[in-house]
């Protein structure tokens, strides 16, 4: 027995032509196995790149991060849905709905972390903290991002992205859910991000996006709030992470109410941006961190 090493992050954005990592719109294959289904190279199609004949392909886990607060209706939906990830983490607010027993009775082996209600942000932090996977997407709990979009954004990290960010503008995305003020307010928040940071983004305010985990200390992220969402895509750019935008559907909330209040969340969220822009570099990696080129790679065995 051997170990190989085909790294499914070999082949840079720009080599892999299937966007930029300045934040154009991009459109991905999957590569099969990635997720929503087997992780065997028998599945692959006949002539992959990434199909070495008599070869035993692994590809990397991946965990999916969702902060709850009061979604066991929300979760009834989700959660038998999250079949294509190897690890669930769910950071709740101290719920009353049960939620967390209704994610245990569907997913008996959910890492559950319990915190009080401090804000998404917070938990967003804490979960990806727990994290244990090569990769990680985040999603909210009330079933307005769908799980069947997370081949595409994981294709774009395997294909070497760091960041993946979901837009809900443009070919293949869309909202069932903006409010026209909210939509207004994203899309100022958003051109101001793009002046400020010097991207191509077309949605700034929107919390499905992925990363690969070794990524997530890189952002050194503070936020406790919804402007969690701005601080991940600005801090990703200081910290010159290869970043890529994905079209995503967002439906309604299923049940429940929203946590977000658009004015004091919007002035959060401008606020972040501005600060984090006049804040200076980010502080670089701990010696022992490994540079990027050397993160996991897919080990096959013979
Ligand atoms: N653990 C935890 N989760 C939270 C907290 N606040 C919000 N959440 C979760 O964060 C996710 C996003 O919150 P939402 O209320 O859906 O915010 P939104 O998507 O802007 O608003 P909607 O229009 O209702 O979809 C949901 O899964 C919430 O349950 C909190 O203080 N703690
Ligand atoms: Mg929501």
């Amino acid at each position: 027995m051997r170990n190989l090493t085909t790294s499914w992050d070999q082949s840079p954005p720009e080599e892999a032509g299937i966007g930029d990592a300045t934040g154009s719109l991009v459109h991905s294959r999957r590569p099969a196995g990635v997720a929503g289904g087997s992780r065997d190279a028998s599945s692959t199609a006949p002539g992959s790149r990434l199909e070495p004949a008599g070869r035993r392909i692994q590809w990397p886990t991946v965990t999916a991060v969702i902060p709850t607060l009061n979604e066991a209706d929300n979760l009834r939906w989700l959660m038998p849905r999250l079949t294509a990830v190897d690890e669930v983490v769910i950071v709740d607010g101290q719920s009353t709905d049960g939620t967390v027993e209704v994610a245990l009775a569907i997913r008996p082996d959910a890492k559950i972390i319990v915190e009080p209600p401090i804000g998404k942000g917070a938990a967003m932090r804490t979960g990806m903290a727990a994290a244990t996977c090569d990769l990680i997407i985040m999603l909210d709990a009330d079933g307005s991002m769908d799980p069947a979009e997370f081949d595409s954004f994981l294709a774009l990290l395997c294909r070497g992205y760091d960041f993946v960010k979901g837009t809900r503008y443009g070919c293949g995305g869309g909202s069932d859910d903006l409010t026209g003020l909210r939509s207004l307010g994203n899309r100022m928040l958003t051109k101001l991000a793009n002046l400020l940071y010097g991207q191509h983004w077309s949605d700034l305010c929107y919390g499905y996006v992925a990363m690969r985990r070794d990524a997530v200390e890189r952002l050194c992220l503070r936020s406790t709030g919804f402007e969690i969402e701005t601080e991940m895509c600005v801090n990703a750019v200081r910290a010159g992470l290869r970043i890529a935008e994905v079209p995503s559907h967002e439906t309604e909330r299923r049940h429940g109410q929203s946590n977000l209040n658009t004015f004091r969340d919007g002035w959060r969220v401008l606020k972040t941006m501005i600060r984090l822009r006049f804040a200076g570099p980010l502080e670089r990696p701990e010696p022992d961190r490994a540079p990027a080129e050397a993160l996991p790679a897919l080990s096959t065995v013979e």
